[in-house]
């Protein structure tokens, strides 16, 4: 009788091992906080800006907005220390104002510090959607949507502000 259930035992192990092994977040643990924010960051799985954006809203996060000081060094600081020199998506982009970027879905600029030199250039004009991206140090840079790049997600643990 033990054999027996041992036996099953052992195959519900594997199918939940196979299904932790599956598990993103289990894989990358690249999870970090500031704050109220709580961050991901993928940086096993390419997409293009839209389905980057997609990706994380059907986690309940939203494209990272880099729009403080304290998230950029945070995150900076995070991918320095890996090593990291990628390019990841934020939710920056230029679609209402062509050439005014934005963080979606606050709207509120993009910081010109941010940027690197002599970016945003939207070369070809095609370049609408903005990425953190290493050169040196990370900085952004505006580049085609339909590139396939990581990308960090970030959702916001504040409580909501209570109804009038
Ligand atoms: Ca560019």
């Amino acid at each position: 009788m033990l054999t027996k259930y041992s036996g099953v035992l052992a195959i519900l192990a594997l199918i939940y091992l196979s299904g932790v092994q599956g598990d993103v977040s289990s894989k990358t643990k690249n999870f970090i906080y500031v704050g109220d924010t709580l961050f991901y960051i993928e940086e096993n799985v390419w997409k293009n800006w839209f389905q980057a954006r997609l990706f994380c809203e059907n986690l309940g996060y939203n494209l990272i907005s880099l729009d403080s000081q304290e998230k950029y060094n945070v995150i900076n600081r995070f991918l320095d220390d890996k090593g990291s020199n990628g390019s990841f998506w934020t939710s920056g982009n230029d679609f209402l104002t062509l050439g005014k970027h934005t963080w979606f879905p606050s709207g509120q600029p993009v910081d010109p510090a941010l940027w690197h030199p002599a970016q945003p250039d939207n070369t070809n004009g095609e370049q609408h959607c903005d990425e953190f991206r290493y050169n040196f140090t990370y900085l952004m840079n505006d580049d085609s949507c339909h590139f396939q790049k990581n990308f960090i997600c970030e959702r916001s643990l504040a409580s909501p502000p209570a109804n009038p």
